[in-house]
């Protein structure tokens, strides 16, 4: 194999031609100015034929059909896979500190964490994208952290988390979703625990009353709180119309049980109506308190609020799902064997007190123990993860509806045994109005006996099923490790990531003008400043070689390395590793990256590039010498 550095032209024109041949390709076809071969004629017709049997085989060398973007759970983080290979693409650091990319370690990731920098960890669990009209826009993607109650966002041009932050006055952010329509102006999530609203220990502790669940409004673009609703019981999972008027979310402690067989003694629950419009009258006209010393707007969304409506629904439901036609809110049984199917349009009536809470009820189809979550396809079918049977149950919407209105007819289509225990489950785009009932991927919890024993800790295993037929065909086990609690399904159409930084990315911004202050030329420049203890250590980076071979600094000093990568080569990312330090990072072509840390050891220190680089890799090194 050639080195890459050597041929960068000729790499970005295979990256062309591979992009051309590409299935999403054939639609600009007419745009591109060479002519096309009988030989690549041949190969898109069997690209297009592949695609049109709903292959699940990627051969090597060919590229995707979708992005699966996976939430990483516990582990902090979300992952970039390729549908239908399931291969594993990429990983974006969120929440967690990530060693090879310096997420945590690197100023400007700390800058994005903010106040949360100092925390190590997170619990990752709904990933969803912004949406123009109900469809993906390939803008950002959002993601909860139940563990610490905060949210953050990934640019989707470069796949990095760019703003994060805490939720007040709530704990631990659950459900997320965005809105959809008319485009995704705010992110909605669920506060799951029940604090104090003046949670300072000193007002109220134990007294359970003064207990309250957040439902929380943000501003998609600002990423602010733009308010919050205080509601009845809890808030567990959560979703928005296609209409822009309404949000659903479910309560499992209507009780406000502070242990288990409390917070399971009520028959039925409820589904919680957000009413949008009103909610933002309110705000605009004052009627809102505000906690714990900070200015966001508190509603009171409680019973008999003209705000919500409280929809009685089987006990302790969890997953909330829209159905693409825009019609349904579908909240899902967990302890009932049953799914509640609630119908946006009487939701204006409801709001208006023409009908009860329980009208809105048009469908309540038993499908099996331990409903979680329910996908839908094109075709007005519904998919919903059984927990307890591990099972996905495939039944058809409007034939459920019929059932309820007393008609004898099989709602239930087909049963297939998945392995094991799912949760979440998600179809290809099923969340927008561009389902196309191509694929289904159960994440199942527990792998048990699906792959080669590894210790007591087991992967989980995500699925990859058929669901372009009348059956669902299992097609692919995927292991994978803690826990993708949730994913979307994003045509590739949708996305234009970027290959090369720009020199003018905000993520680095403050780098950058922290250099112009110095008076150093980034692309230029190889410099030491020195500001008291402080040294700031300037250099370049072009494969295989740092600017700057050796630096001297003082045993103590505050040392801050920002490493300029000048490639401009796709794919030629180097690192910056502070041998003993516990320091490393990323610079991505043509970006800007910077870590600092404190000299503490005297005598010689190497640094080395840490991203394989070149053929002289390893060569690619340079000498910290520190005085005592
Ligand atoms: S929840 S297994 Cu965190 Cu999405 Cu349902
Ligand atoms: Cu630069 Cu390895």
């Amino acid at each position: 194999m050639q080195d890459k550095n050597n041929k960068p032209a000729n790499q970005l024109e295979n990256a062309g031609r591979r992009e051309f041949m590409g299935k999403t390709a054939l639609l600009g076809a007419g745009a591109v100015a060479a002519p096309m071969s009988a030989a690549m004629f041949a190969s898109m017709a069997k690209a297009q034929a592949a695609e049109a049997s709903n292959s699940p085989v990627v051969h090597p060398g060919e590229l995707d059909e979708y992005y699966g973007f996976w939430s990483g759970g516990h582990s902090g983080e979300v992952r970039i896979m390729g549908l239908p290979s399931m291969r594993e693409l990429m990983r974006i650091p969120v929440f967690n500190i990530d060693s090879a990319t310096g997420w945590g370690i690197t100023n400007e990731s700390k800058a994005v964490k903010g106040e949360s920098a100092h925390l190590m960890a997170g619990d990752a669990h709904h990933p969803h994208m912004s949406m123009q009209d109900g469809r993906y826009d390939g803008k950002y993607l959002f993601i909860n952290d139940k563990a610490n109650t905060r949210v953050a966002r990934i640019r989707c041009d470069v796949m990095k988390t760019d703003k994060m932050i805490t939720i007040p006055n709530a704990q631990a952010i659950h459900g997320l979703r965005v809105q959809k329509v008319p485009y995704t102006k705010y992110v909605i999530c669920n506060g799951e625990f029940e604090v104090p609203l003046n949670n300072n220990g000193k007002e109220t502790l134990e007294d359970v009353s003064t207990y309250r669940s957040l439902f929380n409004v943000i501003d998609a673009e600002k990423m602010e709180v733009a308010f919050q609703v205080m509601v009845d019981g809890n808030l567990d999972n959560t979703d928005a119309d296609y209409d822009g008027k309404y949000f659903a979310s479910t309560c499992y402690n209507s009780e406000m049980g502070m242990n288990l067989s409390e917070m399971i003694t009520a028959e039925r629950d409820h589904v919680v109506i957000f009413n949008l419009a009103r909610c933002e009258a309110a705000v605009k006209a004052g009627k809102f308190k505000t906690y714990n010393g900070n200015k966001i707007p508190v509603l009171d969304g409680r019973k008999g609020s003209d705000l919500t409506r409280y929809i009685p629904v089987p006990k302790s439901p969890h997953g909330l799902n829209t159905s693409p036609s825009g019609k349904y809110f579908v909240a899902n049984g967990k302890l009932s064997p049953t799914v509640s199917i609630i119908s946006i349009e009487k939701l204006d009536d409801l709001f208006d007190d023409k009908i009860k809470p329980r009208d809105a009820i048009v469908g309540e189809p038993e499908l099996g123990l331990g409903p979680l979550h329910t996908a839908f396809d094109n075709k007005g079918y519904a998919y919903t993860t059984l927990f307890l049977d591990s099972q996905i149950a495939k039944w058809n919407v409007e034939e459920a509806i019929q059932a309820y209105q007393g008609k004898k007819v099989n709602y239930l289509r087909q049963k297939l045994d998945v392995h094991y225990q799912p949760g979440h489950n998600h179809t290809s785009q099923g969340e927008t109005r561009d389902a196309d009932g191509k694929w289904l991927v159960s994440l199942c919890k527990f792998s048990k006996d699906r792959f080669l024993p590894v210790g007591p800790l087991r992967p989980e295993n995500d699925q990859l099923i058929d669901i372009s037929g009348d059956e669902m065909k299992l097609v692919h086990d995927g292991p994978t490790f803690a826990e993708p609690h949730d994913c979307i399904i994003v045509h590739r159409s949708k996305l234009k990531p970027k290959k090369l930084w720009t020199r003018d990315d905000p993520l680095f911004a403050d780098t950058v003008a922290m250099a112009e202050k110095d008076g150093v030329r980034l692309m230029m420049d190889n410099k030491v400043i020195r500001d008291g203890n402080k040294v700031r250590v300037y250099m370049t980076s072009v494969a295989p070689n740092y600017g700057m071979s050796e630096f001297k600094v003082k045993l103590g000093d505050e040392v801050t390395v920002v490493v300029t990568n000048l490639d401009q080569v796709e794919d030629v990312t180097h690192g910056f590793c502070m041998t003993n330090h516990g320091v490393q990072m990323e610079i991505g072509p043509q970006a800007t990256a910077s870590v600092t840390f404190i000299a503490d050891k005297p005598g010689v220190q190497w640094y080395y590039c840490n991203w394989f680089c070149h053929a002289l890799h390893m060569e690619m090194r340079g000498r910290m010498l520190v005085e005592a």
